[in-house]
């Protein structure tokens, strides 16, 4: 009987027939799905304080707007997130929990600090680059929920990344400062963005079955490679450089040549000993734990209607 449920499930998966919440699924794909989702969630979520750390001292009101709202999408993008995650039968509390006593991840990327402006420019450009590199093939994914939340958060991230260009030919173009700025930003960034894609193939332990499954449509080091080859050409419109010697144009694979990777230095801010992990984490539990009457007022409030409508019925 499971076998056969399997077969089913696989099929449909191999045919592109999108899985939905109720129909039958390995445990191990919910398992999964509930991981990589909660995760990504949680990303956003985090991802919204390096940045809200520079609403205040945005340059200028049409970046103080632009910024605004781009750390808002962030909300949203989480939003979708953890309510598409909660069609696999896990709460949003739980997920929340799980964030907060360092049960579930959330990306390497946040825990880096927003020292300068540029910096801003930098995670438009290659922070959501990236993301919009890894989440363009998340919009086909296996998972119907997912793959339908993933379309909106896309569209969105492609203008986060073009608010975040545009700050950077700004800088690119301004005074000697700002050119120096505008290189540093793209200095510190660059090695944490690419390692953004996870580990590479060989020691990534869910990339095989999550390809099979059509989550993940293509592997890390695939993703990663096709995002370096795109900024190796950008940066040449800001007239800066790449943090990376070895970044050359190999003329046999038609792709990118670049340099070594520091795992170490990955691992380490994964597992929690990054340069902001702390912080990051402090701001999010103080966070909940401020808002918890909004969301004692929204039960007393949601209780009160049921009531009213009981009367009525
Ligand atoms: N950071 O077998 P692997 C954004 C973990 S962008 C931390 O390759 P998988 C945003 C991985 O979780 C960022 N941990 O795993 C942009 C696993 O640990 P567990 C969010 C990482 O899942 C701008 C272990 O390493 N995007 O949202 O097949 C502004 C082995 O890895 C990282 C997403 O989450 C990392 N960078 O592949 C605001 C996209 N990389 O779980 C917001 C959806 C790997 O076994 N997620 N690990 O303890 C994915 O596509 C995949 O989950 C990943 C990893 C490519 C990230």
């Amino acid at each position: 009987m499971a076998e056969q449920q399997e077969k089913i499930f696989q099929d449909k998966v191999d045919h592109e027939i999108r899985i939905e919440p109720k129909d039958w699924m390995p445990d191990q794909y919910r398992k999964t799905l509930i991981r990589q989702m909660s995760q990504h969630a949680h990303s956003e979520i985090v991802g919204m304080l390096p940045e809200g750390n520079w609403i205040t001292r945005a340059p200028s009101l049409r970046r103080k707007a632009t910024l605004i709202a781009k750390v808002q999408d962030e909300a949203g993008h989480g939003l979708y997130l953890y309510s598409a995650a909660e069609t696999l039968g896990i709460s949003r509390a739980e997920m929340i929990d799980q964030l907060h006593s360092g049960k579930t991840k959330y990306s390497s990327i946040f825990n880096y600090p927003t020292l300068t402006w540029a910096d801003i420019g930098a995670i438009g450009w290659l922070v959501d680059g990236a993301a919009i590199m890894n989440q363009v093939p998340l919009c086909r994914a296996s998972y119907g929920p997912y793959a339908r939340a993933m379309i909106r958060i896309c569209k969105e991230e492609s203008f986060h990344q073009r608010q975040g260009f545009e700050i950077l030919l700004t800088l690119s173009k301004g005074s000697e400062e700002q050119k120096r700025m505008c290189q540093d930003a793209i200095d510190r960034w660059w090695w944490p963005a690419v390692m953004m894609f996870g580990p590479n193939d060989e020691s990534s332990p869910h990339t095989k079955q999550s390809v099979a499954w059509k989550i993940k449509r293509f592997t890390n080091d695939e993703l990663r490679q096709k995002f370096i080859d795109v900024c190796a050409e950008q940066v040449h419109i800001l007239g800066m450089k790449i943090p990376d010697p070895d970044l050359k144009w190999n003329e046999q694979t038609k792709h990118y040549d670049f340099g070594a990777i520091n795992w170490d230095e990955f691992w380490n801010v994964v597992n929690g000993n990054g340069p902001c992990n702390k912080e990051r984490l402090a701001a999010r539990i103080k966070a909940h734990e401020e808002g918890a009457w909004v969301r004692e007022a929204a039960i007393a409030y949601a209780e009160k209607k049921k009531r009213k409508e009981k009367v009525i019925a």
